[in-house]
């Protein structure tokens, strides 16, 4: 009770910011886009993971306020990374299922693009297949709606929800990200390989770009390069970085 209270507050008081985790592309061994994740700075309890508040914002409602927050803070960040150093980096956030069951998901969206003049290509959403299934309707509609302007859209923790491979083929979708329980063993276990090598021919075929997260070690990165996965993101590359310490990151690495 006491984090729902302060977690109500935690807008206004700006002690949310949103990290970046770049990700990077294989073929051209570059950076071109990155996911942002939500932290929350509490006075008293230091950071406090999403992971343990998102649930709660869930839960209260507050997943409304604080996910038009994400988008807000999000595209003004793309804009900024635009204006200041030239640079058009892509960007992915998070959205909760509970966002889809909210009328003016899209229409947020187009209006943080359309007032900053952002190409919207440059934003990526990430849904989990759970999250489709919660409000799938709904969830079809908005993504569609979204998708038609050039918003891109990507399955998050792909593998690890209930939805049926029927649904890929009707689900707006431009990008799978291979949950990191199957990256964590491809190294080592044949299973894990094997179903890793299954997703990569199966996005491709459908026409989408793969992307494999927690990638943490050389021999996880030289099997997804092998077998042709698109992007990494994970430790072994970088970890999420506040804002300014992603952009240096990114200038070192060019
Ligand atoms: O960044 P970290 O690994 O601590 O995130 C933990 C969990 O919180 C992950 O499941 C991640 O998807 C989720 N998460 C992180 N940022 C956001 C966000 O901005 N919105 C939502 N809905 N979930 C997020
Ligand atoms: O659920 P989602 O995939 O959005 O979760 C993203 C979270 O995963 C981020 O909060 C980030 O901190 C975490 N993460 C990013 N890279 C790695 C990694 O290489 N290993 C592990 N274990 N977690 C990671
Ligand atoms: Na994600
Ligand atoms: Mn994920």
């Amino acid at each position: 009770l006491y984090l729902e209270q302060s977690l109500r507050n935690a807008i206004s008081r700006h002690e949310l910011s949103l990290w970046y985790q770049p990700k990077l592309d294989l073929s051209s061994n570059t950076i071109r886009s990155t996911e942002a994740l939500i932290r929350w700075h509490h006075p008293q309890l230091g950071v406090i993971s999403p992971a343990d508040f998102i649930p709660i914002a869930e839960d209260t409602g507050l997943i409304l306020p604080i996910g038009a927050w994400i988008i807000e803070d999000a595209t003004r960040q793309i804009s900024e990374w635009r204006d200041k150093e030239d640079q058009n980096i892509r960007v992915a956030i998070n959205i909760s299922a509970h966002q889809f069951g909210h009328q003016r998901l899209s229409e947020q969206i187009i209006q943080a693009l359309e007032s900053l003049q952002l190409p919207p290509r440059l934003l990526t959403l990430e849904v989990t297949e759970t999250a489709l299934m919660t409000h799938m309707e709904a969830a079809v509609r908005q993504l569609q709606a979204l998708r038609d302007i050039g918003v891109c859209v990507a399955l998050d923790d792909f593998g690890t929800g209930y939805s049926s491979l029927t649904y890929l083929k009707h689900f707006p979708i431009d990008v799978l990200k291979i949950d990191r329980s199957f990256v964590a063993d491809i190294a080592h276990d044949t299973e894990s390989g094997a179903i890793v090598r299954t997703i990569i021919t199966l996005a491709h075929s459908l026409n989408m770009t793969v992307v494999a997260e927690g990638v943490e070690t050389q021999a996880q990165l030289a099997f997804l390069k092998e077998n042709g996965c698109d992007e990494i993101q994970g430790y072994l590359f970088c970890k999420p970085l506040p804002a300014g310490d992603f952009l240096e990151f990114l200038r070192h690495h060019r």
